[in-house]
């Protein structure tokens, strides 16, 4: 054995290292549990093909851990024979620029610290989320290897105590194994100045147009300031909450009406700014405000499908685009218009990488706030906002001006989402359980004034390779193509957490001007007699509403 590796042994084996819609996310405490990180750790540099003499990019969002398991990760995979990993100052890199990253370098995977919009600190979340070679989240055929290793480790090699130096660029040397510590945020605004047009923006942000982006404490304040108030000229000041803190200032740092409730006041209610925008912890989600005005995420992906071609790094057009199943269908009308190809995936990103990497899809997107391209392999919030101001600054129109000519082109799908948190386990599988047994029989059953056309588990096959994934959402297709869907979200990690998503399309010649509460009000009140949402959750309301 080289010297300075330790073999650790396990006396049990974890048995719940299974990671969920995004990494294994779990509280901080269980995290700080002896060995718990190290196994886990260890499973994947047992099971990711090509460890030995490969290398790794490892960041994260900054909470609370994050430098004690870059540490970890250095020492283990010196003892594993990694040869190279690449890191950044203070330990501080976003999940879209640590895709980047990986594909710059060429590197075997990437290990990113983040349990994202979940809160941090030593009360709150951490997670780690591992990519591929190709930079996007692993798919689940690896991230199920992980587990099954997981399950039967006995034990873990970790190089003797070292720490690595994160303050400034530099090497360091552990054992053969070398870490290269760099500026995180450098390569990700070379990139960003490849697709946008920085000159345009920044005419438009040095004129008369305040705008205030939300950082919530988080990873996205350094990158934020040097792209909006550094190279475009936006006033200092524009970037709220800039500095990433270990527990994001006590914040959920999850971009929505409810948790970036400051900013959402600031642009819903006052007249001071004339576009906001916010990201989550670790900068891949975003929200996206105008003066009066809140853009959905799925009409957000719509909106950037339509206007793609006023984007240099689009100008030529798009292959295809890409949405997970409850998001709206607004971006599939453009796709028909266009006559390009639009995919429905199951929640995750992981499902848009093979349509990605197989050039089908140009952009994708979520209906949880998450947008991106194929210019890395996952969801990126800054880009999003980069791309929206490109928009804004081509077109000289005020958002709201931008979403009702949208609507009154190709018709408003009123959607919301109804998220019942941490609520008890059992009630929320119980609630779910019952309505997947009832779903067979609810076809052709009246449901807020519409009927049942199709109620089913969304499945999926891959159209690249083929894989199938099931039990991804129960769905209620209604005969006018309004919808209603429940999930079980798999992020959370307190109790369950119901996810309730409803739509209903009104065409350009309808009602654009409503509500979307009021405009789903029916399917609403139809779902929680179906579905027995409150008795069954002890709920009144949900905890929040998008
Ligand atoms: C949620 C979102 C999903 C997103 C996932 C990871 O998953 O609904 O669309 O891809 O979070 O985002 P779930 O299983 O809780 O519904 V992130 O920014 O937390 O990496
Ligand atoms: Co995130």
């Amino acid at each position: 054995m080289t010297s300075g590796v330790l073999q650790i042994s396990l006396d049990q084996p974890f048995q719940d290292q299974k990671p969920g819609t995004s990494g294994l996310r779990k509280s901080s405490r269980q995290f700080e549990t002896p060995h718990y990180l190290e196994s886990f750790i260890e499973a994947i540099l047992r099971t990711v093909p090509g460890i030995a003499g490969g290398t790794l990019v490892v960041g994260g969002d900054g909470r609370y851990g994050n430098r004690r398991a870059i540490d970890v990760i250095a020492r283990m995979a010196a003892a594993h024979g990694v040869a190279r990993i690449i890191t950044t100052t203070g330990g501080i890199l976003s999940t879209p620029a640590a895709s980047n990253l990986i594909r710059q370098h060429q590197a075997t995977a990437g290990i990113i610290l983040s349990a994202s919009h979940n809160p941090g600190g030593p009360d709150g979340d951490f997670g780690v989320k591992v990519n591929g070679a190709n930079g996007g989240p692993a798919p689940e055929s690896l991230t199920d290897a992980i587990y099954a290793c997981s399950k039967q480790l006995n034990g873990y090699r970790i190089w003797d105590a070292v720490t690595v130096p994160l303050d400034q660029p530099g090497q360091q040397q552990i054992g053969a194994l070398q870490v290269q510590v760099i500026d995180g945020v450098d390569d990700y605004i070379t990139l960003m100045q490849k697709l946008f047009d920085f000159d345009r923006i920044s005419d438009l942000l040095r004129g008369d147009y305040p705008i205030a982006f939300d950082a919530m404490h988080a990873v996205t304040g350094p990158y934020a300031k040097r792209l909006l108030e550094g190279l475009l000229g936006a006033p200092a000041g524009s970037v709220r909450n800039g500095t990433p803190l270990e527990d994001f200032g006590g914040g959920h740092p999850d971009p929505n009406l409810t948790y970036a409730h400051e900013l959402a006041d600031l642009l819903l209610h006052g007249d001071g700014f004339r576009f906001g925008a916010a990201c989550d912890g670790d900068g891949d989600r975003n929200m996206i405000l105008g003066q009066r005005c809140f853009v959905n995420p799925s009409d957000s992906l719509a909106v950037l499908t339509a206007n793609a071609t006023l984007v240099p790094g689009y100008s030529e057009g798009l292959a295809g685009v890409a949405r997970s199943m409850p998001t709206s269908a607004a971006a599939d009308v453009v796709a028909q218009q266009l006559g390009i190809p639009c995919f429905e995936t199951p929640t995750g990103w992981k499902f848009f990488g093979n349509l990605l990497d197989a050039g089908r899809i140009t952009l994708c997107g979520e209906e949880s706030f998450g947008t991106g391209s194929n210019h890395i392999r996952e969801k990126d919030g800054l880009w999003a906002v980069l791309f929206w101001l490109n928009i804004l600054a081509s077109r000289r129109e005020p958002v709201s001006q931008i979403m009702a000519e949208h609507w009154s082109r190709y018709g408003r799908h009123y959607y919301s989402r109804h998220d019942y948190e941490a609520i008890a386990s059992d009630a929320a599988h119980g609630l779910y359980d019952r309505v997947k047994t009832m779903q067979p029989a609810l076809v052709g059953q009246a449901f807020g004034g519409r009927s049942i056309a199709t109620a089913d588990d969304f499945a999926y096959t891959d159209p690249v390779d083929g894989s199938l994934t099931s039990g991804q959402g129960l769905r209620l297709l209604l005969d006018d193509g309004s919808r209603v869907v429940l999930r079980l979200s798999g992020t959370g990690t307190q109790g369950a957490t119901l996810r309730v998503y409803l739509e209903s399309y009104v065409p350009p010649s309808g009602n654009l001007a409503q509500d979307p509460q009021q405009a789903l009000g029916a399917l609403i009140t139809a779902i929680d007699g179906l579905a027995e949402i409150k008795a069954r959750t002890g709920m009144d309301r949900p905890t929040v509403i998008t």
